[in-house]
């Protein structure tokens, strides 16, 4: 990784950012750059600084595209996949990187998200996952655990939460995967897969809000915060070596599920060629 990334790929001028002291974004938004910058140095990679978009909804995550110096896109609040489906259909060949909260992806913008996995469209899908709406206060979220607490769950949330990747493999996607704030270069090495693959990929990176969620249900400092990810979520390598038992309250980091789908583009190209032959019909 060269040292000047923050110069290459950050709109300085947009700095200060917003973030809070020990928020997981600016980990997140590094570790897309890291992966990236990993990518455009590859040269079996045709990954370049003019065919990567980026793509964000609204919420403190969704700040990332803004600060990003691609050719990025800060959209309207779950909406960040509908505009990412329209740039994806407009030009295949762009890479288009949605970067998007638990809120922003799975709650206001969850059909988005189950059809673009359904057609299998080659996006990919970071979602930073704190457990919470951060940006408006810290009303509870789909991924917000049980029993947990939020502004609008003082005496605990009574909703069961989604398993964001889980929801996406269920849905159709070809490629979903877990990453998260501690585990560092392991994240950066799935989310270079993701982009890598052609079809519909979703990382889902546990995050960290300090601020509300972290507050509200006493999990201590960003440090302690942290802590808790390096003893509970767990890299494959060493994952599926621990006996069963110690896996009980542990999460895997990993790639969950994988597919060689159709990809949507691809498919849609053969039916633009039907049309423009005249073949309505079922040749294929
Ligand atoms: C249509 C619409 N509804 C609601 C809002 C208010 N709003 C802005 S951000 C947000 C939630 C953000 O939570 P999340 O997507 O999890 O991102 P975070 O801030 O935690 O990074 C909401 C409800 C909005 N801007 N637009
Ligand atoms: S409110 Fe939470 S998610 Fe938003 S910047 Fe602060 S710590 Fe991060």
């Amino acid at each position: 990784m060269p040292s000047d990334l923050v110069h290459l790929f950050m709109r300085i001028d947009h700095l200060p950012h917003i973030w809070c002291p020990g928020c997981g974004n600016g980990t997140i938004m590094r570790d897309v750059a890291v992966a990236i910058e990993e990518l455009i140095d590859d040269p079996e990679v045709s990954l370049n600084r003019e065919n990567v978009v980026i793509v964000s909804g609204i919420g403190c995550s969704s700040r990332a595209a803004g600060y990003l110096d691609f050719n990025s896109i800060h959209t309207t609040h779950g909406r960040a996949i509908a505009f990412a489906t329209g740039i994806k259909l407009a030009n295949p060949k762009l890479n288009v990187i949605v970067l998007t909260g638990d809120g922003d992806c799975s709650a206001i913008g969850g059909n988005h998200l189950i059809h673009a996995a359904r057609r299998n469209l080659g996006l990919t899908v970071i979602a930073f996952n704190n457990d919470i709406y951060g940006m408006t206060g810290g009303q509870y979220s789909p991924t917000t655990p049980n029993g947990d607490r939020a502004t609008t769950a003082p005496y605990g949330n009574v909703d069961r939460p989604f398993d964001i990747a889980n929801l996406a493999t269920g849905a159709g996607a070809s490629f979903a995967a877990r990453g998260d704030i501690y585990h560092v270069r392991e994240t950066i090495d799935i989310i270079k897969e993701a982009i890598l693959h052609k079809g519909f990929s979703l990382v889902d990176v546990y995050s960290i809000c300090p601020t509300y969620y972290g507050r509200k249900n006493k999990k201590g400092d960003a440090v302690e915060m942290l802590r808790w990810q390096r003893d509970h979520l767990i890299p494959t390598a060493r994952y599926y070596h621990m006996p069963e038992a110690e896996r009980a309250d542990k999460k895997l980091i990993g790639i969950l599920s994988y597919n060689d789908y159709p990809e949507y583009t691809e498919e849609y190209a053969k039916v633009i060629e039907r049309a423009r032959g005249g073949n309505k019909g079922g040749a294929r």
